[in-house]
């Protein structure tokens, strides 16, 4: 059972998220190719060698997706424009594109469904790709023209906007241990692009500013790091995972300066000058948004920077093999009210569960467990003062999970990839009972 809606303050959004190249599907509609397309074609990439290429096919059933959200009783959907389909050679628009997602805020509108739009989730064009993509500083201007067209289409009817999703996955993820495109495993490479993501947010930030964009954030992912053992090289281990992990971009974008503890292996990496652009990125921000799955083991590993390895650790674990631990999102969200952002609102933009389906594909108690337990860690961090607004489960629907591909399962909503049909799990039932308690707002 979820705890009951009373428990949260009136106002209180809960909704669920989704990603552009997770369930569209890609390559029509005028839509260019991203680099996710292209790394995903390249064979041991991705572990059943999928690509976003047809996903859920939201891109024609999205009515269909949004009545789903409607009738669990959400009042607000996350979701995020594509660049590859908004400008298909990363720098001219695609009015093919812009009027899909024209229809899609309309048809949430029409819905009682707040947009809540993400513009980056990953699916940078090929083409800027191409250009070096994160790499190269020129993306800041790049990505201000595309956050700047979106705004221009959607502006007047959104009623949140996030510019990045998890800059950490963008440049860390993808540019120093490669799991994600580009693929890449080069400190060079990662240092310019966890800079560069920055330097792009602000530019992005101060551009809709200028022309009156309102409810303006980001989005971060955080993950707990715990020592594996005793040993002092695993508690540096940890200490230096967490700065890179859940310190670089909050005190970036709070102007409290990158944590020396990153710095260290990252520094000598940094484009010239970098110091000069902190104050761009640290932009006032109305909101942030947190993303919390799991917390990490480290043990230390000899070598290279950051001497660093992750190790499975005892607790419960999900379809990722994540351990399952509510309480961290409730240390998560007052750490960041105690040490970064005061009382900013904070939404938690994604929490959820991969889950291997049994026989009756429905059928999850697990995860009406797992959210029911970080339902009361955010009832938990409400009841000590965190300014948190919202949550939203992450997913609406069984997607396209990247580098896993079409195994884990984190939807409310089981897809069926042959059919495309969607089917309605007990979770989605379960948030429709706690959500018809009434509208709070
Ligand atoms: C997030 N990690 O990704 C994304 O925002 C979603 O698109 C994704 O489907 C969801 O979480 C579930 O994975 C992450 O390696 C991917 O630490 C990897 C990591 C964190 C978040």
């Amino acid at each position: 059972m979820l705890p009951p809606r009373s428990d949260f303050p009136a106002g209180f959004v809960f909704g669920a998220a989704t990603a552009a190249y997770q369930i569209e599907g890609a390559g029509f509609g005028g839509a260019g190719p991203s680099h996710w397309d292209s790394f995903a074609a390249t064979p041991g990439n991705i572990a059943d060698d999928s690509s976003g290429a047809r996903a859920c096919d939201h891109y024609h059933l999205w009515e269909t997706d949004l009545d789903l959200m409607r009738n669990a009783g959400f009042g607000a959907y996350r979701f995020s424009t594509s660049w590859a389909r908004v400008m298909p050679d990363g720098r001219r628009p695609n009015p093919e594109g812009l009027d899909f997602y024209d229809r899609l805020v309309d048809g949430m509108l029409a819905r009682g469904l707040a947009p809540f739009l993400t513009l980056y989730h990953w699916d940078l064009p090929a083409a800027l790709a191409d250009r070096g993509g994160w790499r190269n500083r020129d993306i800041a201007g790049w990505f201000a023209d595309y956050a700047l067209a979106v705004h221009a289409r959607l502006g007047d009817r959104v009623a949140s906007t996030a510019t990045l999703n998890e800059p950490w996955c963008i440049a860390w993820l993808s540019h120093f241990l490669g799991h994600h495109a580009p693929g890449l495993r080069d400190i060079r490479a990662a240092s310019r692009a966890m800079h560069h993501v920055l330097l792009a947010h602000g530019t992005a930030m101060a551009a809709l500013r200028a022309e009156g964009a309102q409810d303006l954030g980001i989005v971060l992912n955080f993950e707990t790091a715990h020592p594996a053992d005793d040993i002092p090289g695993s508690a540096e281990a940890a200490a230096t995972h967490d700065a890179i992990y859940n310190q670089w971009f909050i005190r970036a974008l709070t102007g409290q300066g990158y944590p020396q503890a990153a710095l260290a292996g990252i520094g000598p990496h940094l484009p010239q000058g970098w110091q000069d652009d902190m104050g761009l990125i640290a932009q006032p921000l109305d909101w942030l948004g947190v993303n919390y799955y799991t917390r990490g083991l480290h043990a230390h590993a000899p070598g290279l920077w950051p001497n660093d390895r992750s190790v499975a650790g005892p607790l419960p674990k999900t379809q990722m093999g994540w351990e399952i631990r509510p309480e961290g999102l409730a240390e998560f969200l007052l750490r960041l009210s105690r040490d970064h952002v005061g009382d900013l609102p904070i939404f938690v933009t994604e929490n959820g569960m991969a889950l291997e389906p049994g026989a009756d594909v429905t059928a999850d108690p697990a995860r009406i467990d797992f959210i029911a337990g970080h339902l009361r860690a955010a009832r938990e961090a409400l009841a000590q003062g965190v300014n948190l607004r919202g949550f939203f489960y992450w997913s609406l629907l069984d997607n396209y999970e990247w580098a896993f591909g079409y195994g884990p399962r984190f939807g409310l909503v089981h897809v069926d990839y042959d059919s495309m049909a969607r089917s309605p799990k007990a979770s989605w039932h379960a948030f429709r009972q706690m959500l018809a308690q009434g509208r709070a707002d």
